[in-house]
């Protein structure tokens, strides 16, 4: 009996094993945003992928809403120490935008609708690990939190959950992202309490 409801004991998210080192949980749903919120209309809407020898491959919201899809529950690990247990979000597998392009590329820049950006290590983004998602907790994804589509990954610190998602640019190399190169972690494991540089 006891044993089963160990670490949830009321003792606080220190002994929860869902809560990385360092973080606390929250109810709340904080918006950060180093921009403006982007409003970005789906008829509008554009995602480039560029290999590393300068192809393109563009894709519509149709084509992204012709994707199979898929609804997950993860939790939420924030650099500012909040995380956010059992959110839910429907969106596609990065790996299937990305199968057949056979690239050969070890690293990704993801960029973003207002100029926001994010290094990711590729494999990071594939096998299941990361998705453009549309929907939050059954409902459209709100414009504040990347609305239309952003990116999740949710085995990072959220700063790699780029919103208003518009691109990859793959790489050969790894070029840091915004928050990366003023001086935040160029990985950001939230296990590892990877926050800043050096960490
Ligand atoms: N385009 C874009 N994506 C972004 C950011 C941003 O400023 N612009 N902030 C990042 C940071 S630092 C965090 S913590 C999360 C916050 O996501 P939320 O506002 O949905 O909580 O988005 C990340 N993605
Ligand atoms: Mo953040």
């Amino acid at each position: 009996m006891s044993v089963i409801s160990r670490g949830f004991g009321g003792r606080g998210s220190g002994s929860d094993p869902r809560v990385p080192p360092g973080q606390y949980v929250t109810d709340d749903f904080p918006v950060l945003s180093a921009g403006p919120t982007q409003y970005v209309d789906t008829e509008d809407w554009r995602f480039d992928i560029t290999d590393i020898d300068g192809s393109r491959t563009t894709l519509t919201w149709e084509r992204l809403m012709a994707l199979p899809s898929e609804e997950f529950t993860v939790d939420i690990h924030c650099v500012t120490k909040w995380s956010k247990l059992g959110t839910t979000w429907r969106g596609v597998p990065v790996s299937s935008l990305l199968d057949g392009l056979g690239t050969e590329a070890e690293y990704a820049l993801v960029h973003c609708y207002g100029g926001y950006s994010t290094n990711i290590p590729l494999e990071d983004l594939l096998d299941g690990k990361a998705w453009i998602v549309f929907e939050y907790d059954g409902g459209e994804l709100d414009p504040v939190h990347g609305g239309p589509a952003r990116l999740l990954v949710p085995h990072l610190y959220l700063w790699k959950s780029a919103k208003w998602v518009n691109g990859i640019e793959l790489r050969l190399d790894e070029q840091l992202g915004f928050w990366e190169s003023l001086g935040y972690h160029e990985y950001g494991d939230p296990w590892l309490e990877q926050r800043y540089i050096g960490d």
